[in-house]
Protein backbone atom coordinates (compact mmCIF):
# COMPACT_ATOMS: atom_id res chain seq x y z
CA UNK A 1 0.00 0.00 0.00
CA UNK A 2 1.73 3.25 -1.25
CA UNK A 3 1.32 6.39 0.91
CA UNK A 4 -0.30 9.05 -0.73
CA UNK A 5 -1.17 11.74 1.57
CA UNK A 6 -1.32 12.16 5.07
CA UNK A 7 -3.07 14.62 7.09
CA UNK A 8 -2.23 16.43 10.51
CA UNK A 9 -4.57 18.09 13.07
CA UNK A 10 -3.89 19.71 16.34
CA UNK A 11 -7.28 19.67 18.12
CA UNK A 12 -7.92 20.87 21.47
CA UNK A 13 -10.67 19.70 23.58
CA UNK A 14 -12.09 20.43 27.20
CA UNK A 15 -11.70 17.68 29.50
CA UNK A 16 -14.93 16.84 31.43
CA UNK A 17 -12.98 17.66 34.98
CA UNK A 18 -8.90 18.97 35.12
CA UNK A 19 -6.10 16.26 35.91
CA UNK A 20 -3.89 17.36 38.22
CA UNK A 21 -0.59 15.07 38.81
CA UNK A 22 2.52 15.54 40.35
CA UNK A 23 3.79 17.32 37.09
CA UNK A 24 0.80 19.32 36.67
CA UNK A 25 -2.83 20.17 35.74
CA UNK A 26 -4.57 20.10 32.13
CA UNK A 27 -8.45 21.29 31.52
CA UNK A 28 -8.12 21.36 27.93
CA UNK A 29 -6.34 18.16 25.97
CA UNK A 30 -4.36 19.15 23.53
CA UNK A 31 -2.86 16.20 20.98
CA UNK A 32 -2.37 15.22 17.82
CA UNK A 33 -4.17 13.14 15.30
CA UNK A 34 -2.99 11.99 11.80
CA UNK A 35 -4.36 10.28 9.17
CA UNK A 36 -2.67 7.85 6.49
CA UNK A 37 -4.03 7.68 2.84
CA UNK A 38 -3.87 4.81 0.71
CA UNK A 39 -6.41 4.31 -1.90
CA UNK A 40 -9.93 3.68 -0.26
CA UNK A 41 -8.04 2.98 2.84
CA UNK A 42 -7.51 5.62 5.77
CA UNK A 43 -5.58 4.64 9.13
CA UNK A 44 -5.84 7.16 11.99
CA UNK A 45 -3.36 7.49 14.58
CA UNK A 46 -3.22 10.29 17.40
CA UNK A 47 0.33 10.76 19.64
CA UNK A 48 -0.37 11.82 22.80
CA UNK A 49 2.13 14.85 23.30
CA UNK A 50 0.65 17.42 25.48
CA UNK A 51 1.08 20.99 25.41
CA UNK A 52 3.50 21.09 28.61
CA UNK A 53 6.87 18.32 29.17
CA UNK A 54 5.80 16.97 31.99
CA UNK A 55 5.11 13.59 31.24
CA UNK A 56 7.56 13.03 28.48
CA UNK A 57 10.02 15.74 26.75
CA UNK A 58 7.86 15.77 23.85
CA UNK A 59 5.16 18.91 23.81
CA UNK A 60 2.45 19.24 20.26
CA UNK A 61 4.68 21.59 19.52
CA UNK A 62 7.80 19.32 19.21
CA UNK A 63 6.05 16.62 17.96
CA UNK A 64 4.71 18.60 15.07
CA UNK A 65 7.68 20.04 14.05
CA UNK A 66 9.61 15.88 14.40
CA UNK A 67 6.20 14.88 12.70
CA UNK A 68 6.41 17.36 9.52
CA UNK A 69 10.24 17.91 9.14
CA UNK A 70 11.25 14.47 9.23
CA UNK A 71 9.06 11.51 10.34
CA UNK A 72 5.85 12.05 7.50
CA UNK A 73 8.42 13.07 4.93
CA UNK A 74 10.66 9.69 5.39
CA UNK A 75 7.27 7.86 4.98
CA UNK A 76 5.33 9.68 2.44
CA UNK A 77 5.12 7.81 -0.99
CA UNK A 78 6.36 4.55 0.52
CA UNK A 79 5.02 0.87 -0.21
CA UNK A 80 4.07 -0.37 3.19
CA UNK A 81 3.49 -4.14 3.20
CA UNK A 82 2.80 -4.62 6.95
CA UNK A 83 2.31 -2.46 9.95
CA UNK A 84 5.81 -3.65 11.36
CA UNK A 85 7.92 -2.16 8.75
CA UNK A 86 6.94 1.33 9.83
CA UNK A 87 8.96 1.49 13.12
CA UNK A 88 11.95 0.51 11.19
CA UNK A 89 11.40 3.36 8.34
CA UNK A 90 11.23 5.75 11.94
CA UNK A 91 14.32 4.77 13.54
CA UNK A 92 16.62 6.85 11.95
CA UNK A 93 15.00 9.64 14.27
CA UNK A 94 16.49 9.41 17.90
CA UNK A 95 13.83 9.18 20.31
CA UNK A 96 10.51 10.89 20.05
CA UNK A 97 8.35 8.16 20.52
CA UNK A 98 5.12 9.95 20.85
CA UNK A 99 5.42 11.21 17.72
CA UNK A 100 6.42 7.99 15.83
CA UNK A 101 3.54 6.53 17.75
CA UNK A 102 0.59 8.17 15.81
CA UNK A 103 2.19 6.84 12.60
CA UNK A 104 2.86 3.21 14.21
CA UNK A 105 -0.70 3.48 15.20
CA UNK A 106 -2.35 4.72 11.72
CA UNK A 107 -0.07 2.08 9.36
CA UNK A 108 -1.65 -0.20 12.29
CA UNK A 109 -5.23 0.61 11.28
CA UNK A 110 -4.58 0.91 7.85
CA UNK A 111 -3.37 -2.42 7.06
CA UNK A 112 -6.21 -4.21 9.55
CA UNK A 113 -8.81 -2.59 7.42
CA UNK A 114 -7.07 -4.16 4.13
CA UNK A 115 -6.78 -7.10 5.67
CA UNK A 116 -9.93 -7.20 6.39
CA UNK A 117 -9.19 -7.79 10.32
CA UNK A 118 -10.05 -5.92 13.61
CA UNK A 119 -7.22 -4.41 14.92
CA UNK A 120 -7.40 -6.82 18.33
CA UNK A 121 -6.88 -9.71 15.58
CA UNK A 122 -4.60 -8.36 13.48
CA UNK A 123 -2.22 -7.26 16.87
CA UNK A 124 -2.59 -10.82 17.91
CA UNK A 125 -1.28 -12.34 14.84
CA UNK A 126 1.05 -14.59 16.34
CA UNK A 127 -1.46 -15.92 19.03
CA UNK A 128 -4.26 -16.74 16.54
CA UNK A 129 -6.90 -14.71 18.13
CA UNK A 130 -6.96 -11.92 20.33
CA UNK A 131 -7.05 -13.32 24.20
CA UNK A 132 -10.51 -11.76 25.28
CA UNK A 133 -13.57 -9.49 23.59
CA UNK A 134 -13.85 -7.51 26.74
CA UNK A 135 -10.88 -5.89 28.67
CA UNK A 136 -11.48 -4.83 32.08
CA UNK A 137 -10.46 -1.65 33.36
CA UNK A 138 -9.99 0.83 35.72
CA UNK A 139 -10.36 4.48 36.57
CA UNK A 140 -7.78 7.39 37.31
CA UNK A 141 -8.00 10.07 39.55
CA UNK A 142 -5.93 13.29 39.41
CA UNK A 143 -4.67 14.84 42.45
CA UNK A 144 -7.31 16.65 44.04
CA UNK A 145 -7.71 19.69 46.50
CA UNK A 146 -8.09 17.50 49.51
CA UNK A 147 -8.59 13.99 50.89
CA UNK A 148 -12.37 14.26 51.38
CA UNK A 149 -13.04 15.16 47.86
CA UNK A 150 -10.77 12.58 46.83
CA UNK A 151 -12.64 10.20 48.81
CA UNK A 152 -16.48 11.35 47.20
CA UNK A 153 -14.82 11.23 43.71
CA UNK A 154 -13.89 7.32 44.34
CA UNK A 155 -17.46 6.44 46.18
CA UNK A 156 -18.57 8.17 42.39
CA UNK A 157 -16.73 6.07 40.17
CA UNK A 158 -17.44 3.07 42.37
CA UNK A 159 -21.40 3.55 42.01
CA UNK A 160 -20.68 3.94 38.53
CA UNK A 161 -19.09 0.69 38.24
CA UNK A 162 -15.10 0.83 38.53
CA UNK A 163 -13.78 -1.71 40.19
CA UNK A 164 -9.65 -0.31 40.48
CA UNK A 165 -9.35 3.00 41.43
CA UNK A 166 -5.73 4.57 40.73
CA UNK A 167 -4.70 7.55 43.04
CA UNK A 168 -2.71 10.38 41.84
CA UNK A 169 0.04 11.28 44.39
CA UNK A 170 2.61 13.40 45.04
CA UNK A 171 4.82 14.71 47.84
CA UNK A 172 2.50 15.75 51.36
CA UNK A 173 -0.46 14.13 49.61
CA UNK A 174 0.36 10.69 49.76
CA UNK A 175 0.12 8.48 52.70
CA UNK A 176 -2.99 10.35 54.58
CA UNK A 177 -4.87 10.08 51.13
CA UNK A 178 -3.55 6.00 50.74
CA UNK A 179 -4.69 5.43 54.31
CA UNK A 180 -8.30 7.39 53.78
CA UNK A 181 -9.28 5.57 50.78
CA UNK A 182 -8.12 1.89 52.32
CA UNK A 183 -10.16 2.87 55.81
CA UNK A 184 -13.17 3.82 53.34
CA UNK A 185 -13.42 1.22 50.82
CA UNK A 186 -11.50 -1.81 52.40
CA UNK A 187 -12.04 -4.20 49.43
CA UNK A 188 -11.49 -2.08 46.61
CA UNK A 189 -8.50 -2.72 44.03
CA UNK A 190 -6.65 0.78 45.06
CA UNK A 191 -3.34 1.64 43.37
CA UNK A 192 -0.95 4.97 43.59
CA UNK A 193 0.79 6.49 41.04
CA UNK A 194 3.29 9.12 41.77
CA UNK A 195 4.50 10.17 38.50
CA UNK A 196 8.68 10.33 39.24
CA UNK A 197 8.27 12.66 42.37
CA UNK A 198 10.07 10.75 45.07
CA UNK A 199 13.44 9.97 45.75
CA UNK A 200 14.89 6.45 47.83
CA UNK A 201 14.76 8.87 50.60
CA UNK A 202 11.38 8.77 51.02
CA UNK A 203 11.41 4.96 51.27
CA UNK A 204 9.41 5.31 54.51
CA UNK A 205 6.43 6.93 52.55
CA UNK A 206 6.35 3.63 51.23
CA UNK A 207 6.89 1.60 53.69
CA UNK A 208 4.29 2.97 55.70
CA UNK A 209 1.90 1.47 53.23
CA UNK A 210 3.05 -2.00 53.53
CA UNK A 211 0.05 -2.76 55.16
CA UNK A 212 -2.71 -1.23 53.09
CA UNK A 213 -2.84 -3.87 50.82
CA UNK A 214 -2.47 -1.86 47.18
CA UNK A 215 -2.55 -3.36 44.69
CA UNK A 216 0.62 -1.47 43.26
CA UNK A 217 2.98 1.87 43.38
CA UNK A 218 3.53 3.05 39.93
CA UNK A 219 6.33 4.87 39.13
CA UNK A 220 7.44 6.44 42.45
CA UNK A 221 10.94 7.46 41.29
CA UNK A 222 12.86 9.39 38.21
CA UNK A 223 12.03 9.11 35.04
CA UNK A 224 14.79 7.41 34.02
CA UNK A 225 15.55 5.07 36.80
CA UNK A 226 15.36 1.92 36.92
CA UNK A 227 18.44 1.04 39.71
CA UNK A 228 16.62 2.66 42.63
CA UNK A 229 13.32 1.31 41.60
CA UNK A 230 15.10 -2.40 42.27
CA UNK A 231 16.57 -0.67 46.16
CA UNK A 232 13.50 0.61 46.66
CA UNK A 233 11.57 -2.82 45.51
CA UNK A 234 13.51 -4.95 47.99
CA UNK A 235 12.73 -2.44 50.76
CA UNK A 236 8.84 -2.27 50.58
CA UNK A 237 5.90 -5.09 50.21
CA UNK A 238 3.54 -3.63 47.77
CA UNK A 239 4.25 -4.17 43.97
CA UNK A 240 6.74 -1.79 42.17
CA UNK A 241 5.05 -0.81 38.23
CA UNK A 242 7.24 1.23 36.12
CA UNK A 243 5.70 3.68 33.44
CA UNK A 244 7.67 6.32 32.66
CA UNK A 245 11.10 4.20 32.64
CA UNK A 246 10.39 1.58 30.01
CA UNK A 247 11.02 3.63 26.29
CA UNK A 248 11.27 0.08 24.80
CA UNK A 249 11.70 -3.96 24.91
CA UNK A 250 15.28 -3.53 26.06
CA UNK A 251 14.39 -1.39 28.66
CA UNK A 252 11.57 -3.99 30.01
CA UNK A 253 14.37 -6.73 29.35
CA UNK A 254 16.66 -4.74 31.49
CA UNK A 255 14.29 -4.14 34.31
CA UNK A 256 13.21 -7.41 34.41
CA UNK A 257 16.78 -8.56 35.17
CA UNK A 258 17.38 -6.35 37.83
CA UNK A 259 14.41 -6.64 39.62
CA UNK A 260 13.15 -3.09 39.32
CA UNK A 261 9.45 -4.15 39.03
CA UNK A 262 6.70 -6.55 39.59
CA UNK A 263 4.43 -5.42 37.17
CA UNK A 264 4.84 -3.32 33.61
CA UNK A 265 2.23 -0.13 32.54
CA UNK A 266 2.57 -0.45 28.81
CA UNK A 267 1.64 2.46 26.80
CA UNK A 268 2.40 2.09 23.26
CA UNK A 269 3.28 5.48 22.69
CA UNK A 270 5.82 5.85 25.45
CA UNK A 271 7.38 3.25 23.00
CA UNK A 272 7.08 4.10 20.05
CA UNK A 273 4.14 2.28 18.91
CA UNK A 274 2.13 -0.88 18.67
CA UNK A 275 4.98 -3.15 17.49
CA UNK A 276 7.40 -2.40 19.68
CA UNK A 277 4.53 -2.07 22.88
CA UNK A 278 3.46 -5.69 21.87
CA UNK A 279 7.45 -6.55 21.92
CA UNK A 280 7.28 -5.24 25.00
CA UNK A 281 3.84 -7.76 25.84
CA UNK A 282 5.60 -10.49 24.63
CA UNK A 283 8.85 -10.67 26.98
CA UNK A 284 6.75 -10.10 30.05
CA UNK A 285 4.01 -12.82 28.92
CA UNK A 286 7.55 -14.81 28.91
CA UNK A 287 8.30 -14.50 32.00
CA UNK A 288 5.19 -13.93 33.62
CA UNK A 289 5.20 -10.48 34.41
CA UNK A 290 1.86 -8.80 34.75
CA UNK A 291 1.05 -6.08 32.19
CA UNK A 292 -1.59 -3.89 31.99
CA UNK A 293 -2.70 -1.13 29.19
CA UNK A 294 -1.42 2.72 30.49
CA UNK A 295 -3.71 5.87 29.36
CA UNK A 296 -2.77 9.38 28.22
CA UNK A 297 -6.33 10.59 28.52
CA UNK A 298 -6.49 9.70 24.80
CA UNK A 299 -9.53 10.79 22.61
CA UNK A 300 -11.71 7.31 21.12
CA UNK A 301 -8.59 6.98 18.45
CA UNK A 302 -6.27 6.89 21.35
CA UNK A 303 -8.70 4.54 22.72
CA UNK A 304 -9.84 2.21 20.46
CA UNK A 305 -5.65 0.83 19.80
CA UNK A 306 -5.48 0.72 23.50
CA UNK A 307 -8.49 -2.02 23.89
CA UNK A 308 -6.62 -3.53 20.95
CA UNK A 309 -3.96 -4.05 22.40
CA UNK A 310 -5.18 -5.17 25.96
CA UNK A 311 -6.90 -7.95 24.08
CA UNK A 312 -3.81 -9.65 24.20
CA UNK A 313 -3.10 -12.41 27.03
CA UNK A 314 -0.38 -10.67 29.11
CA UNK A 315 -2.61 -7.85 29.95
CA UNK A 316 -3.93 -9.56 33.32
CA UNK A 317 -4.09 -6.22 34.87
CA UNK A 318 -7.35 -3.54 34.48
CA UNK A 319 -6.02 -1.43 31.75
CA UNK A 320 -5.95 2.71 32.62
CA UNK A 321 -8.95 2.64 29.71
CA UNK A 322 -11.98 4.53 31.37
CA UNK A 323 -15.39 4.86 28.94
CA UNK A 324 -15.48 8.33 27.13
CA UNK A 325 -17.89 10.13 29.58
CA UNK A 326 -14.97 10.37 32.02
CA UNK A 327 -12.89 12.35 29.75
CA UNK A 328 -15.11 14.38 27.33
CA UNK A 329 -18.43 15.43 26.88
CA UNK A 330 -18.53 14.90 23.15
CA UNK A 331 -15.62 12.96 21.35
CA UNK A 332 -13.74 13.01 17.81
CA UNK A 333 -14.73 9.04 17.07
CA UNK A 334 -17.56 7.43 17.21
CA UNK A 335 -19.28 5.65 18.76
CA UNK A 336 -18.31 6.15 22.50
CA UNK A 337 -16.67 3.73 24.73
CA UNK A 338 -19.01 3.00 27.84
CA UNK A 339 -18.48 0.65 30.85
CA UNK A 340 -20.05 -2.32 32.18
CA UNK A 341 -20.72 -2.00 35.55
CA UNK A 342 -21.40 -5.67 36.27
CA UNK A 343 -18.12 -6.52 35.50
CA UNK A 344 -15.72 -3.05 34.72
CA UNK A 345 -15.00 -4.10 31.45
CA UNK A 346 -15.12 -2.25 28.40
CA UNK A 347 -15.83 -4.06 24.75
CA UNK A 348 -12.78 -4.41 22.47
CA UNK A 349 -13.95 -2.75 19.22
CA UNK A 350 -14.64 -5.64 16.81
CA UNK A 351 -14.76 -3.81 13.61
CA UNK A 352 -12.16 -3.61 10.94
CA UNK A 353 -9.37 -1.47 12.23
CA UNK A 354 -10.27 0.40 15.43
CA UNK A 355 -13.53 -0.11 14.46
CA UNK A 356 -14.25 3.47 15.39
CA UNK A 357 -15.54 6.29 12.88
CA UNK A 358 -13.82 9.48 12.98
CA UNK A 359 -16.68 12.08 13.24
CA UNK A 360 -14.84 14.66 10.73
CA UNK A 361 -17.39 17.82 11.51
CA UNK A 362 -16.73 17.31 15.51
CA UNK A 363 -12.66 17.08 14.49
CA UNK A 364 -12.65 20.29 12.25
CA UNK A 365 -14.55 21.73 15.31
CA UNK A 366 -11.98 20.83 17.49
CA UNK A 367 -8.71 21.58 14.75
CA UNK A 368 -6.39 24.33 15.89
CA UNK A 369 -3.86 23.84 12.81
CA UNK A 370 -3.81 21.48 9.83
CA UNK A 371 -1.84 20.46 7.77
CA UNK A 372 -1.89 18.24 4.38
CA UNK A 373 1.06 15.72 3.06
CA UNK A 374 1.23 14.67 -0.24
CA UNK A 375 3.21 12.04 -1.84
O1 LIG B 1 1.06 8.44 34.45
O2 LIG B 1 -0.44 7.13 33.84
C1 LIG B 1 0.02 8.27 33.87
C2 LIG B 1 -2.41 10.72 32.15
C3 LIG B 1 -1.52 11.57 31.54
C4 LIG B 1 -0.17 11.38 31.74
C5 LIG B 1 0.29 10.33 32.53
C6 LIG B 1 -0.60 9.43 33.11
C7 LIG B 1 -1.97 9.66 32.94
C8 LIG B 1 -3.01 8.86 33.58
C9 LIG B 1 -4.37 8.88 32.90
O3 LIG B 1 -2.89 8.27 34.62
C10 LIG B 1 -4.87 7.56 32.52
C11 LIG B 1 -6.05 7.67 31.59
O4 LIG B 1 -5.88 7.94 30.38
O5 LIG B 1 -7.17 7.48 32.06
MG1 LIG C 1 1.68 6.54 35.21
Amino acid sequence: MVIESIDLYHISQRLVTPFVTSFGREEERQCLILSLHSGDYTGWGECVATVAPGYSYETVTTAWHVLTDFLIPAVLGRDIGEPEDMSGWLTFVRGHPLAKASLDAAAWDMIAKRDGLSLAKKLAGPYQTPARDRVEVGVSIGIQPSIDKTLAIIEDYLGKGYRRIKLKIRPGFDLGLARAARQSFSDTQIMLDANSAYTLEDAPIFQAMDELDLLMLEQPLDHDDIFDHSRLRSLISTPLCLDESIHSANHARYAIAIGACDIINIKPARVGGWTEARHVHDICFEVGMPVWCGGMLETGIGRAAQLALAALPGFTMPGDISATERYYVSDIATPDFVLNPEDSTIEVPAGLGLGVTVDMDRLSEVTLRREHFLA
